[in-house]
């Protein structure tokens, strides 16, 4: 299937998404986060693809709501609902890693999309501003649920009311980021560490993912219970048994072997 605001490519398991409007610094328009959701829905739920990156085309990754083409006076809670939440609940769902790859500016809902990924991979180029209150709007496509949970309420406030930019740097020390590589070869790279996390036990990341996810949520007693749920389901699966097997004494070629 043909997409006007996106382009995808596979390899070896991992699905890479690059929002194609760099004109506009893939700023969010209507038929994006439609393509988007499509493909959330679509072919990164495919059993073949065991991991996903969402990246930008140029030099930004996404400067939020295009507002070139967005009327804000209209009911924005309704275009919310129906354009910006499936998104951002199709990311939760999906049972593999999806990783931003937040290779330049990711502001407003782009850095709200960036915030709803399992992971974020930063270029050094990448930064981020909330942008929200600059436009006189307020935190919306998730921002205001994940970004405290991220940075801490009093540091999201502060974030929310300057707008500044925060460069690569400065988001890894606070837990926006997750790692840092070149700009230089950016989308390579970042296509081949989503590529290693496909090549990974994907039922594991699948039940960690659930696991972290309802942490953000659940007290201790019911993240326990969902600990022991999902580590039986993790302990019946294939990957555990060879997972374990490699550090059975028999398989060790080492002449420590235990029961020969
Ligand atoms: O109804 C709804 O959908 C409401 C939902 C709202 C959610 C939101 O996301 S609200 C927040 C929207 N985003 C912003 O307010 C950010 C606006 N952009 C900026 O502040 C800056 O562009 C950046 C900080 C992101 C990057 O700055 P810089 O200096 O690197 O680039 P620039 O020169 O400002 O922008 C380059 C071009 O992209 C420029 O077009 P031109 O002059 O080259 O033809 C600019 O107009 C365009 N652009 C940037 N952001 C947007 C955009 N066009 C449409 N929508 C944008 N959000």
């Amino acid at each position: 299937m043909p997409y006007q605001n996106l382009s995808l490519d596979e390899r070896g398991g991992a699905l890479r998404i690059t929002l194609a409007r760099p004109g506009v610094l893939n700023a969010l328009s209507l038929e994006l986060l439609s393509e988007l959701r499509t493909v959330l829905t679509g072919p990164a739920t495919d059993d073949g693809v065991r991991a996903v990156l969402i990246t930008g085309a140029g030099r930004a990754f996404c400067a939020g709501a295009d507002l070139a083409s967005t009327s804000v006076s209209g009911d924005i809670g309704a275009i919310l609902e129906e354009s910006y939440h499936p998104v951002v609940r199709a990311i939760a769902a999906l049972p593999k890693p999806v990783v931003a790859g937040v290779n330049g500016v990711a502001a407003g809902a782009g850095l709200s999309l960036a915030l709803a990924c399992d992971m974020r991979l930063l270029s050094d180029q990448a930064r981020f501003t909330v942008a929200f209150t600059g436009v006189g709007l307020v935190m919306d496509a998730g921002c205001s649920y994940f970004l405290p949970r991220l940075v801490g309420l009093g540091r999201a406030m502060e974030l929310a009311v300057s707008n500044r930019r925060v460069d690569a740097a400065e988001a890894l020390s606070i837990g926006l980021g997750d790692s840092i590589i070149p700009a230089a070869n950016f989308a390579e790279d970042a296509f081949t560490y989503s590529q290693r996390l496909a090549e990974g036990p994907t039922l594991s990341y699948a039940l960690v993912k659930r696991e972290l996810r309802a942490s953000l949520d659940n007290d201790l007693e019911a993240q326990l219970k969902l600990e022991s749920a999902s580590q039986s389901e993790a302990a019946a699966s294939r990957d555990v048994r060879e997972g374990v097997a490699a550090f059975s004494p028999t398989r060790r070629d080492d002449g420590r072997a235990a029961n020969p």
